[in-house]
């Protein structure tokens, strides 16, 4: 990948570039708590958008989608959001670092990689992230890899549309070797807790769907969270967010929602709470425990927060039959994309083999299986 990435820049611009990557994601578990400000458990893995860039001096940014054959360039002056779909994630960071008051002169840059797009992996966001940091480092912005996260998320608020909480880009930005970040999305707190699986391998599988509506309702989600919250908040001023709520609170002004809000809210109550017992059962090695929790996650994920798909719950209720299989969940913004599994190493082609006789993509084929490598965050590669 890399050498294919620097001899396209090469080939096109004729010059040595700088060359950086950052990752996809997994999530252990912690769906759509991050914008409600509550806690997820991250990690980075080994699928990377990488880029090749340097300063042109033109007054141009210059851009090749090398997984896509396309180009694109636009003067510097003019910054807004494009209708070349990819171009958005690429210009929508630039247009933050703008907004923070800094320069970013012209430049050339190549990118590519191979996190599956539309798999639930943040691919969206290993792109954002990546810019952001290579540009943090040619140009010496001197921000801090939270203040990226941060503008990588904007980026994909005001470019792509999707309100998307700071999960995404934060483990890309932050990810380490073997470990998971246990983060705090209020206080931006973060701890990395090495992952020691024993015997298992977390194993994701790719739907191949992604269906149409997971931007609106994506968008939907949060503004029902925040309706609970307004309901509350008019009891309780000292509740911001979801994360302020708890189970008692919900009961006891039921009658004011509508069925559909509460379920929404009791979904994101509980299923921060389960983040935490997540988190201590994984440092107790309890692996049977951390199963069940993901599980209880997918199925709030199916039937109370309605983020899932026939083709994801197909894939979850394969596993439940399956001794050697701990745990499985939907991952990420739902509507398609990947599970995730907890498997016995010993039973993983096993596993393969279950999968690939009962589930197919909807185009025929067999789905993508993708045993993850936890891996570091956002980085400046010697090539
Ligand atoms: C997507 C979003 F980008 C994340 O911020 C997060 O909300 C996730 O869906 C659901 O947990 O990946």
């Amino acid at each position: 990948m890399v050498e294919r990435i620097v001899s396209t820049f090469k080939d096109r611009f004729g010059s040595d570039p700088l060359v950086f990557r950052a990752p996809g994601r997994v999530n252990l578990i912690g769906e759509h708590t991050d914008y409600n400000n509550g806690f997820v458990m991250p990690a980075a893995i080994n699928r990377y958008a990488y880029f090749a860039i340097k300063p042109n001096g033109l007054g141009l940014y210059r851009f090749h989608a090398a997984d896509f054959r396309r180009d694109y360039t636009t003067p510097v002056y003019k910054i807004e959001p494009s209708n070349t779909h990819w171009a958005n994630y690429l210009l929508g960071v630039i247009a933050q670092m703008v907004a923070e008051g800094k320069d970013i002169p012209g430049f050339d840059c190549v990118f590519g990689g191979d996190v599956p797009i539309g798999a639930g992996m943040s691919s969206s966001a290993a792109i954002e992230s990546g810019l952001a940091f290579a540009l943090n480092h040619i140009y010496g912005l001197g921000f801090t890899r939270m203040q990226l996260a941060q503008i990588a998320q904007r980026a994909e608020h005001e470019y792509a549309g999707v309100k998307c909480g700071i999960m995404d880009q934060f483990a890309s930005l932050h990810g380490k070797q073997n470990h998971v970040l246990q983060l705090d999305c209020r206080s931006l707190e973060f701890e990395p807790f090495e992952l020691n699986m024993d015997n298992h391998s977390i194993i994701l599988v790719n739907t191949g769907v992604k269906h149409s509506l997971a931007s609106s309702e994506y968008n939907k989600r949060r503004q029902e969270c925040q309706a609970g919250v307004d309901i509350l908040k008019k009891y309780n001023n000292s509740i911001q967010s979801l994360r302020d709520v708890t189970i008692n609170d919900l009961n006891n002004h039921k009658r004011e929602f509508s069925s559909k809000v509460w379920e929404r809210c009791l979904y994101v109550v509980e299923e921060n709470q389960r983040v935490v017992n997540a988190g201590r059962a994984l440092t107790q090695k309890d692996f049977e425990s951390f199963g069940k929790l993901m599980y209880q996650s997918h199925y709030g994920l199916r039937d109370m927060y309605e983020v899932s798909c026939p083709e994801l719950d197909k894939l979850v209720e394969l596993t439940e039959k399956l001794d050697y299989v701990v745990g499985s969940r939907m991952m990420g913004g739902g509507f398609g994309g990947c599970t995730i599994n907890v498997v016995e190493n010993s039973h993983i082609d096993e596993f393969t083999k279950c999968v690939k006789e009962n589930y197919k993509t909807p185009d025929g084929k067999i789905p993508q299986i993708i045993t993850c490598v936890i891996s570091n965050g956002a980085e400046l590669l010697v090539y």
